[in-house]
């Protein structure tokens, strides 16, 4: 007797990004089936159980990924800073933009002012152009309130994003983002506030599903890192952190000491660091919209992680200042132009590595049977379009947790 689900895709063309399998996993006829969310069967039609459902969708050849995922944003801020952008065009630098009350202060500024739910109508509509290209994963930092109120309402609008759309949301604290003004010249007092106060509310209210901190000489000193991650072991929460941006403060080496999920962006990254990560199996997320944005000229050590193994995630880091990003299928353009990534590692990137980058890989980022059934199904002939092409946005449906429109 067949066995009843709940949907069927059947004559699709699958990525399944499988491990084991070679490149993406692609099966040419595929079907994937879903019962309650989850998926039943992926892969060959030829090999698949007997099944049967009340819907079932002819593909007609299109292809099937994985859901997309966008494992490191900060979509929830208030304000914006496109002005800021035009006095830069207009030859202003950084430094200036800051002292006029400009930069990172003028957003954090404007998330304090704001309430939870003007966070959330903020963000819905950058949340909503990732969702249009096949994203039903994203993670979203904290890291623009910098007082235990904002912080706290910053997680909480991300949390509700989740609620107001069929996405999976995972929130990251990052309240170890900026010295908050109030703290100038003190910033080992702030980070005694992070880790005293801040990090054990997120955690007792269930409000972080992990802790990030910005290591670099313009935020914190890897020793400062060292004791916001204590204080995240000590709650019970992963880490990962924003490592080797613009400088190398030996922060992939500190990540990996504690297990980190992800190391995040790497341009200065060294073998030292390289080899850290390899060794504590710390996914590398590349962000190629901010070194865009910022017309970085560094490039991350792209062959010293494969050469190590390291396996690289990619990521918009949307975020007001340096990558104002949306979309994840200009982002695996950027990392194929800019980083040289080939098409399986950039599908890969915003798939089955990104999963890994936020610890969820045995839920999603693969279709296998087991995994949540989160889908993009796309109008292409060949996943490379999917790189390839800049400012066109081919996705035909999207499944979250195998529900279909
Ligand atoms: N790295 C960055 O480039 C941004 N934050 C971070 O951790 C800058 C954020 C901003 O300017 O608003
Ligand atoms: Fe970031």
């Amino acid at each position: 007797m067949a066995e009843l689900c709940d949907h069927i895709w059947r004559g699709a063309r699958l990525a399944t990004l499988a491990p084991g399998l070679p490149g993406l996993g692609v099966v040419e006829d595929g079907l994937v089936a879903a019962r309650a969310g989850r998926i039943v069967y992926a892969g060959p039609a030829a090999e698949a159980p007997a099944l049967d459902a009340p819907r079932i969708t002819a593909c007609e050849g299109r292809w099937i990924t994985p859901g997309l995922i966008d494992p490191h944003t900060h979509l929830v801020f208030g304000g914006d800073r496109a002005g800021e952008f035009e006095q830069r065009l207009a030859g202003a630098s950084y430094q200036e933009i800051a002292r006029a009350g400009g930069g990172i202060v003028s957003t954090m500024r404007a998330t304090r002012a704001a309430s939870q739910g003007q966070l959330v109508a903020a963000a819905l509509p950058r949340l909503d152009a990732l969702i249009a290209e096949g994203a039903t994963t994203v993670e979203v930092k904290s890291g623009y309130g910098l007082t235990l109120a904002d912080e706290l309402k910053s997680l909480r609008a991300a949390r509700a994003l989740g609620d107001a759309r069929d996405v999976t949301i995972t929130t990251t604290l990052l309240a170890a983002h900026a010295l908050p003004p109030e703290f100038a010249g003190d910033a080992d007092g702030y980070i005694d506030l992070v880790c005293r106060e801040i990090i054990p509310a997120a955690a007792a209210q269930g409000l972080a599903d992990a802790v990030d901190a910005f290591c670099e000489t313009i935020a914190f000193t890897p020793t400062q890192v060292r004791r916001v991650f204590e204080a995240a072991k000590a709650n019970g929460l992963p880490v990962k952190l924003h490592a080797e941006q613009l400088s190398n403060s030996q922060g992939a080496s500190l990540a990996a000491a504690f297990g980190a999920l992800s190391a995040d962006h790497l341009e200065h990254l060294d073998e030292t660091g390289a080899a850290a990560m390899a060794r504590a199996g710390v996914v590398a997320t590349l962000l190629p919209g901010a070194f865009y944005f910022v017309r970085e000229t560094r490039l991350p050590p792209i062959e010293a992680l494969r050469a190590r193994g390291v396996t690289m995630a990619l990521a918009t880091d949307c975020n007001p200042g340096t990558s104002p990003l949306t979309s994840l299928l200009l982002t695996m353009n950027m990392a194929a132009t800019l980083f040289r990534l080939t098409v399986d590692e950039c599908l890969a990137g915003v798939t089955r590595e990104a999963a890994r980058a936020l610890g969820r890989s045995a839920d999603i980022g693969t279709l296998e049977a087991g995994k949540r059934c989160d889908l993009a199904i796309w109008d292409i002939e060949r996943p490379a379009e999917l790189v390839y092409r800049m400012g066109y946005n081919p996705l035909h449906a999207r499944v979250w947790n195998g529900e279909a429109p």
